[in-house]
This record gives C-alpha cells, sequence and structure tokens, in this order.
C-alpha cells in the first residue's frame, strides 16, 4: 500500500467521521490536509478571508446540527479567523478549526504564535495532531470535543508532523453521553413554585435549542398555563404556536413586554437572562420569582431564586414527570405585526420597518434569517417570522460587526432548501465585503438585504442624541448593487416598498445570489436601541 502522510490522514479521517462541507482559506500549511478530505468526497468551500471561513462553518453548525470544520494556513491565516472564533466559542457551536502550525523547533520563523494559547483565551479548546501515529486518533478527539463540549476546538497540525507516516484507523465512535439530568430536589423546589405562581412564563434560549427542548417545553406550558417567549439567540422555538410571544428584550413588542413582565415566575431553560432578555431586568417583575435551568452553574445573569443545573429538555420532562399543573394565565399571543407604526420613509429613503414587513409577505416560509449586528438588527427578526430555531442565525454572542454575511452562506450551504436571507448594515457588508466574490462565485442562490442608512448609525443614534457631532461615523452613500455586480452576483437598489417588486422575479429563478441595497431612513432610531443608550 502507498504510504500516507500525517496530513493526508487528518483529512481522511475527517472524512471517514462523515464531515460533508469544509470551510476555508488554502496555504502552504493546510493544503494537504484539505485536499486529502477534498479527495476522499468533502466539499471544500473556498473563502477570500478566513473571516468568512471561519463564519461560514459557525452558520453551518448552527443550522444543521453537525459539526463545523473550518481550515486555515499556520499564523496570520489562523489570526485572521480570530473574531469568528471567539462568536462559535460564546454561542457554543461545535466546530473544528484545523490550522497549519510552525515546527515547534522553528524558533525563528515568521509564523510561529502560541496559537493554542490563543484560541483557548478566546473560548476555545486547543489541540494538536501529535504524530503520524496518532494523526488519526488526534482528529477523532477533536472532533468529538468539539461535539461533546459543544464548543470550537483548534486542531493545530505542525508542519513537521504533517510530513510523518501515518496511516488511516478507524475513529472509534462511542455514543454521546445522555443530556445531564437534573436532580430530584431541585424539581421539587420549582413544582413547589410552579404550584404557587399565578402567572408563569417560559423565556427559552440558546440552551433550550441545543437540547431540542421544543416539545417538553410547550408541554410543560400546557400543564402550567404559561406564555412561551424565547432569547434572541432562541428565536423559532416556538413559531406557529399560539401562545408565542416571540423574543423577551429589547426586541419584545410592547404588549409581549408588557405580559411578561407581569408574569410572577420565569422560568428560563437554558437562557442566561441578559440585560437584552429582561431589557436591563426592567421585563422581570420585581416580586417575581425565577428559575434558572441550564447546564452551566454560573450562566445565570440575573439572581435566580432556583437554580436547577440539567439539560432544558430533560428538565422539562422531569417536571412533567413530577405532575405539576396549574391553571396559570394565556391569551392570544400579540405580535410586531399587529401593532401600528406612522412609516418616516420618503425622499428616497424606505422606512426599515415597511422594508421588513414587506420582505416577510415576500419570501418562502421556509426560509433562514442570518443577521449581522448594528442598529437595524432589530428589524428582521421583529418583522420576519421564522419556521424554527434552525431558521435563524443571529451573531451577536460577541456583538462584532461583519459576521452574518458568512455566517448566512455556510446556513445557505447546509440548509439549501431553505431560502437563505442575510441582513445586514451597510458597515458589517463593508467589513466583509470579500465574501461578495465567495457569494457569486459559489452561486448561492440567497438574498442579501442591506439596510443601508450609510452609517455605522448604532454610534450615530448612540452619540448623537447627547449633543456629540456624529460626522466621523457617516459615510458617502454606497452603491452596493453596483458592488454585487462588479463581483458576479446580481444587484437591486430599493428606495420605495414598490421597488421591492423586482425581487418576485428573482424569487421564482433564485439563479445565483441577490443583493438588495435598502436605502433606509438613516435618522429613525428604533426603540429598543433609543432606550438602550438612554
Ligand atoms: C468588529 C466591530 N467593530 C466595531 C463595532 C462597533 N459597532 C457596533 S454597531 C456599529 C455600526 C454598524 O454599522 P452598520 O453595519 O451600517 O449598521 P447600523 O448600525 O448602521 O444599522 C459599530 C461600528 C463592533 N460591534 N464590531
Ligand atoms: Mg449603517
Amino acid at each position: 500500500m502507498e504510504s500516507l502522510t500525517a496530513a493526508e490522514v487528518v483529512g481522511r479521517t475527517l472524512a471517514a467521521l462523515g464531515v460533508q462541507d469544509a470551510f476555508g482559506v488554502l496555504g502552504s500549511g493546510n493544503f494537504l490536509a484539505s485536499q486529502a478530505m477534498h479527495a476522499e468526497g468533502v466539499a471544500f468551500h473556498h473563502t477570500r478571508h478566513e473571516g468568512g471561513a471561519i463564519c461560514m462553518a459557525d452558520g453551518y453548525a448552527r443550522v444543521s446540527g453537525r459539526v463545523g470544520v473550518c481550515s486555515v494556513h499556520q499564523g496570520p491565516g489562523f489570526t485572521n479567523a480570530m473574531t469568528g472564533l471567539t462568536e462559535a466559542a460564546k454561542s457554543r457551536t461545535p466546530l473544528l478549526l484545523i490550522a497549519g502550525e510552525a515546527p515547534a523547533a522553528a524558533l525563528r520563523s515568521n509564523f510561529r504564535l502560541d496559537q493554542a494559547a490563543l484560541a483557548t483565551t478566546v473560548g476555545g479548546a486547543a489541540d494538536r495532531v501529535h504524530s503520524g501515529a496518532s494523526a488519526a486518533d488526534d482528529v477523532a478527539r477533536a472532533f468529538r470535543r468539539a461535539q461533546l463540549e459543544r464548543r470550537p476546538v483548534l486542531l493545530s497540525m505542525p508542519l513537521d508532523v504533517q510530513a510523518q507516516p501515518a496511516s488511516d484507523s478507524t475513529p472509534a465512535s462511542a455514543p454521546l453521553p445522555a443530556p445531564t439530568a437534573p436532580s430530584p430536589t431541585a424539581i421539587a423546589e420549582v413544582a413547589a413554585l410552579i404550584a404557587a405562581a399565578q402567572r408563569p412564563v417560559i423565556i427559552a434560549g440558546r440552551g433550550a435549542v441545543l437540547a431540542d427542548a421544543r416539545e417538553p417545553l410547550e408541554a410543560l406550558g400546557d400543564a402550567i398555563g404559561a406564555m412561551l417567549a424565547t432569547s434572541a439567540m432562541g428565536n423559532g422555538l416556538f413559531s406557529g404556536s399560539r401562545w408565542n410571544l416571540g423574543i423577551s428584550g429589547g426586541f419584545a413588542s410592547p404588549a409581549a413586554a408588557r405580559l411578561i413582565s407581569e408574569s410572577d415566575l420565569v422560568l428560563a431553560f437554558g437562557a442566561k437572562l441578559t440585560r437584552w432578555t429582561t431589557r436591563d431586568g426592567a421585563l422581570i417583575n420585581p416580586a417575581a420569582k425565577v428559575v434558572q435551568v441550564d447546564l452551566d452553574p454560573d450562566a445565570a445573569h440575573q439572581p435566580a431564586d432556583v437554580a436547577v443545573i440539567g439539560d432544558a429538555a430533560a428538565t422539562a420532562r422531569a417536571l412533567l414527570d413530577a405532575g405539576v399543573r396549574n391553571e396559570g394565565f394565556r391569551t392570544d399571543a400579540p405580535s410586531w405585526r399587529d401593532e401600528p407604526f406612522d412609516d418616516v420613509g420618503g425622499d428616497g429613503h424606505i422606512d426599515p420597518r415597511t422594508l421588513s414587513m414587506a420582505l416577510d409577505s415576500m419570501l418562502p416560509d421556509d426560509r433562514t434569517l442570518a443577521v449581522d449586528s448594528g442598529h437595524f438588527m432589530g428589524f428582521p427578526p421583529m418583522y420576519l417570522r421564522v419556521p424554527d430555531p434552525a431558521g435563524f442565525v443571529f451573531t451577536q454572542a460577541f456583538q462584532s460587526i461583519g459576521l452574518g454575511l458568512a455566517s448566512g452562506m455556510g446556513a445557505a450551504i447546509a440548509r439549501p432548501d431553505r431560502l437563505t436571507v442575510a441582513c445586514l448594515g451597510d458597515g458589517g457588508a463593508l467589513m466583509s465585503l470579500p465574501e461578495l466574490e465567495t457569494l457569486a462565485r459559489l452561486r448561492l442562490p440567497m438574498l442579501v438585504v442591506i439596510y443601508n442608512d450609510a452609517a455605522y448609525g448604532a454610534e450615530v443614534h448612540h452619540f448623537g442624541p447627547h449633543g456629540h457631532p456624529v460626522e466621523l461615523v457617516q459615510f458617502p452613500d454606497t452603491d452596493f448593487a453596483a458592488l454585487a455586480q462588479a463581483a458576479g452576483a446580481q444587484g437591486l437598489t430599493v428606495r420605495t416598498e414598490d421597488d421591492l417588486a423586482a425581487v418576485e422575479p428573482w424569487l421564482a429563478r433564485r439563479d445565483g445570489p441577490l443583493v438588495v441595497d435598502a436605502k433606509i431612513t438613516p435618522d429613525f432610531c428604533a426603540e429598543w436601541l433609543e432606550e438602550a443608550f438612554r
């Protein structure tokens, strides 16, 4: 048999583990491993910046439930991926990042860098291919760790080790352990609080999504008469339910916010109750009891009356098994679409709410919504419905701008059965501009909507009202339709609702990406942002 190198075995092992797609930028340090996995049938999606590659792997993992795989060159290839890696770590995305590494003895290599320290400092785990003999096991261990710990794992591949002779070995695949069950004492304490409550509300977050907890949480809601809500990260978990209040926090409609703040028992499942989910605590009634169910004992951002260490689904089932019942309080959930507003469009600008509502009506329900960061970011989750949590990719765990486009692209590759819509600000779009070429080159049938106010609107609305000059964060208008066309995508400029009619024929074709440059009213500030900066 022809002899293999460790680099080749890395790629072959990833294919043997069932990896179907990988994302990356190739350099000499990751070429051979990536080529080897590609030769074994793994689709390799080449981006133009490692920041895009890591975000694509993250978005892919979030909507598919599979491990995202990203491949980068050592040193700068790796450091270019740092922001996306941090976002993935904070979002608990299972992701494997394979990276070249300068040989241990190459003390003067330009590429020399303590990659493991950097990866762990941002919340990832770090491992290494130790030798040719161990290469297959090293890959399998790192891969499993990403699944088990639900976080990104860096697998560094020192160049000298990559060249060592190695052989394939079938990676052992033990089943993943059962979800953590809550303690009976904790269940009894929660049951007592439920029995004493008049108006319980369930707020489910990303932990509930990862635990696949919709069904037991809905059953619990039925049993105890609770209204249902999610954090922004859990958006979509209760889609279609009559009792679904939507997102708790700044993005909640006034009617939903009132109902949450009137609740006397908040049951948080896999939701940290951050300042965003609670509007700085304002949505939690001072008299309300708070129950925090999480795998992480340190998850709570609010003091909880009862903290339960447990998986969200397992805990909801344990409560049902304990026979909890209450009449509670339920009412048909309000929605943003029922809230009237005065359209502020005109003068060549479209109101971002009008834009979002019109898109919601036009686009197929079977969709994935990816949203970048910025002032605009509330409009898509408020007005554009998603079918389930896999239909929502919200890259806000690190609150970075510029991650939404590539995350959406990864999601589009993972779920070609759905229309992916990436909503970006003009600032975030320009920060991720290299991936416009990738988007066009890969011919992803995606809709990119740029909420273009020709400004870092978040900063304009933050500092402007306090009397600061804001010209530094206001820019000449960018023609994104022209940029899209130059990159090989279709482009459309939208200034009125009527201009959106041109999206319809594209929807029928979906023959590659369409970039909509929506010139939104620049001086209109969303209420949630106004409130956050007050
Ligand atoms: C990488 C990064 N740099 C800077 C910021 C600070 N920041 C937050 S929002 C924002 C403006 C984003 O502008 P744009 O994408 O146009 O969205 P808008 O706020 O205008 O809706 C900036 C610069 C950030 N969050 N992340
Ligand atoms: Mg902007």
